[in-house]
């Protein structure tokens, strides 16, 4: 099937006035009903695929406000439910995420479809089943589970190009087809200039040799997979703000480079997934570093954790957990200070993942203990904390345990004494000699020995 071109064009508007929209939609108690049926593919309920829950956007196409009560879906026998419809335009989307990050994904099966209410009898709208179709993941040249900015941001990619993607599990032959268009600032606005390729293929891959775009001029390649009867999967890519049924390109004759996939968006790229082009795609980067590019939490910039997962990407798991904690060596405080709220100072061991402080009389009578994270109070060399907590003169006794996912070690006591300085002779500011005020501010030079004062 191919579309007129006039639907992808008003595709495009919808969505946008589809994702500006703010009003909700309004409840008209006199006319409104309810619309229920099963999720298929293929005639088959969606529950037999998948006990993922899909996601639904409603609206009224007639009036454009979106629809924000709730739509009940039941995994275990794929049936729907949606309240409260007008008799009206009514426009669907359901898509299902079965893999794939949820936030960039096209997803991996779906179906957008307007229909009028108003049409239906009361037993359509009570059994109003929804036949999706998948999506056609597309590997090559570019894979449509990233997300571009805008739909006018083209990559260049050289003149002979490979489009490849996932083959689609009872296909039977692809719909590949490659038009050629003006773009948004061309002199005569966008538009079909005219089709390039348009073939029936069993296999899920196609060279091409395209001539190199003139200026203001793009292609546009759009996929639809069928199987003996019926079209079941097509091809979408997914924008800021909206979703598109092709894939949009430039091509160019001059040198290729090579860019890896960064899926996750944490900026290192993956090596087994790469794309040839002119200019960088939108998704891209040009390392290879990344070695789990679903999960944005591992790269070569992670402290390495000790979680059974290879963190930092440098191929060994935990290995900083490995080592034996040391009995940290104390700095201070030590012998006596006046400083009431000292910062106690060790070396870092750097086995050590947390340390527990102790500090306490040398009777053993706890006056403080807390744990500290290693990586929050340590620089490569020392670790350092300053609890809130006032000493009062007197001597004490301060620890450090040592801590790993392995092991854990007490160091030796170290002494110290706190010996508050003692205060000074207030000397007088104001109020002096004869005054008029009945209740003067009365001022004094601070000592700094001081902890109160007593007026008196
Ligand atoms: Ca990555
Ligand atoms: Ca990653
Ligand atoms: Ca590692
Ligand atoms: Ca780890």
């Amino acid at each position: 099937m191919k579309k007129p071109i006039f639907l992808k064009l008003c595709f495009y508007c919808f969505i946008s006035t589809f994702f500006l929209m703010t009003a909700s939609y309004n409840a008209n108690s006199e006319s409104q009903y309810n619309l229920k049926g099963t999720l298929n593919y293929q005639g088959i309920p969606m529950s037999q695929f998948t006990n993922a829950t899909p996601l639904f956007s409603v609206r009224n196409n007639s009036t454009g406000e979106r629809y924000e009560g709730a739509v009940t879906y039941d995994p275990q026998d794929a049936s729907y439910e949606i309240v409260n419809l007008d008799l009206d335009y009514i426009g669907i989307s359901v898509y299902f995420h079965v893999s794939g990050l949820k936030s960039t994904h096209p997803g991996n099966f779906r179906i957008s479809m307007g229909f009028d209410m108003g049409a239906l009898s009361e037993s359509e709208r009570n059994s109003y089943n929804i036949g999706l179709n998948k999506i056609i993941h597309l590997t090559s040249p570019w894979n449509n589970g990233l997300t571009i900015d805008s739909i006018n941001d083209f990559t260049t990619y050289n003149s002979q190009m490979t489009f490849q993607w996932n083959a689609v599990e009872d296909a039977t032959k692809y719909n590949f087809i490659i038009d050629k268009y003006r773009d948004l600032d061309h002199p005569d606005g966008y538009g079909l200039i005219q089709n390039i390729i348009d073939v029936n293929i069993a296999e899920n891959s196609y060279n091409v040799n395209l001539p190199a775009s003139n200026e203001f001029e793009h292609y546009e390649v759009s996929l639809e997979a069928y199987n003996n009867t019926n079209q079941i999967a097509f091809y979408m890519t997914t924008y800021k703000g909206g979703y598109g049924w092709d894939f949009r390109f430039k091509a160019g004759s001059s040198d290729n480079s090579t860019w890896y996939i960064d899926y996750d968006s944490d900026g290192f790229g993956d090596p087994n997934s790469s794309a040839v082009a002119i200019t960088q795609p939108s998704g891209y980067v040009t390392n290879t570093k990344d070695c789990n590019d679903s999960d944005s939490s591992i790269n070569p910039d992670v402290s390495e954790s000790c979680n059974g997962v290879d963190d930092n990407c440098d191929f060994l798991i935990d290995d900083v957990c490995n080592l034996a904690v040391n009995k940290i060596v104390h700095q201070s405080p030590t012998g006596q200070t006046n400083d009431l709220t000292p910062a106690y100072t060790w070396a870092r061991d750097l086995a050590s993942t947390w340390y527990k402080f102790w500090v306490g009389s040398p009777s053993g009578e706890k006056v403080f203990a807390e744990w500290y994270d290693a990586t929050e109070i340590c620089t490569d060399d020392i670790c350092s904390v300053i609890p809130a907590q006032a000493l009062t003169s007197g001597n004490y006794e301060w620890y450090i345990k040592s801590w790993n996912l392995q092991e854990k070690i007490w160091s030796n006591g170290m002494d110290f004494t706190v010996q508050a300085i003692p205060p000074s002779k207030v000397t007088h500011s104001s109020p002096s000699g004869t005054v008029q005020d009945s209740t003067p501010t009365y001022s004094w030079v601070e000592d700094p020995a001081a902890t109160y004062y007593k007026l008196w």
